[in-house]
């Protein structure tokens, strides 16, 4: 177990009690996922945009990233409400990631709507306004590493997202053995999920189903993919690549 990991379930354990005896109920944000923590995307709850709907144009319009997050996104946010409670799980006791990690216990719903939940939380955060940049420090020498150049991996992941039949993900991840790997899922798996083929943290990912592009690409999901490498957060990447 990480040193992050057992700092976060430390966390989870003071701050119940503190939530118990002051007598509030503690929901919106899980104890871990404190805010402006590298970690507040990932909680049961959809979490404020970091950007206005606007801001990644002209590769992503806005109609797209409102429809996106205040419609689908919104979505799936609240049936995994209505799932984990019909479920019995105790959010405030169990990170949205380890819920993943055992998805198959649980229903479709919990699996289509926790995937999709988290997925999209973290698909905001891997994108930024502004002209992107590209990796730097441990992550830039890791890519190279694995794929041989930064053209390379973007190669491979295109193709990934080019190549996922239907609806799905785009996966960077960093396996159990700490290699980068580019893969993608179906529907709204991830690569956290105890029944996805590509298995490990996922450090970026891209939605490839339709209604992330289709108002502005339409069926040109290649053009899609071209266009969202400029707004690419490769900050966010290398913090997730780091914490591990
Ligand atoms: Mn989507």
């Amino acid at each position: 177990m990480s040193t992050h990991k057992q700092d976060r379930r430390a966390f989870i354990k003071n701050t119940g009690k503190a939530g118990v005896a002051a007598g509030i109920a503690l929901t919106v944000l899980p104890a871990w996922a404190t805010a402006g923590s590298p970690l507040a995307w990932n909680s049961f709850t959809q979490q404020p945009l970091p950007y206005d709907y606007k801001a990644l144009e002209p590769f992503i319009d806005a109609v797209t990233m409102e429809i996106h997050y205040s419609k689908h996104a919104a979505a799936y946010a609240k049936n995994l409400g209505e799932a984990v409670v019909a479920e019995k799980v105790d959010t405030n006791n169990t990170p949205l990631e380890d819920l993943l990690r055992h998805v198959s216990k649980y229903s479709p719903k919990l699996r289509n709507n926790g995937g999709g939940h988290y997925n999209h939380e973290l698909f905001w955060q891997c994108m930024k306004p502004g002209t992107a940049t590209k990796p730097e420090g441990k992550l830039a020498a890791a890519i190279d590493q694995f794929f041989g150049s930064l053209d390379a991996f973007k190669t491979q992941f295109t193709d990934a997202g080019k190549n996922r039949f239907g609806s799905g993900w785009a996966w960077l991840v960093l396996t159990a053995d700490k290699k980068l790997m580019v893969g993608s899922t179906p529907n709204q798996d991830n690569p956290l999920m105890d029944l996805s083929d590509l298995k490990g943290i996922p450090l970026l990912g891209l939605d490839v189903w339709e209604h992330a592009y289709y108002l502005k690409y339409q069926n040109k999901r290649p053009d899609y993919i071209a266009n969202w490498w400029n707004v690419v957060n490769w900050e966010f990447v290398q913090k997730k690549f780091e914490l591990g």
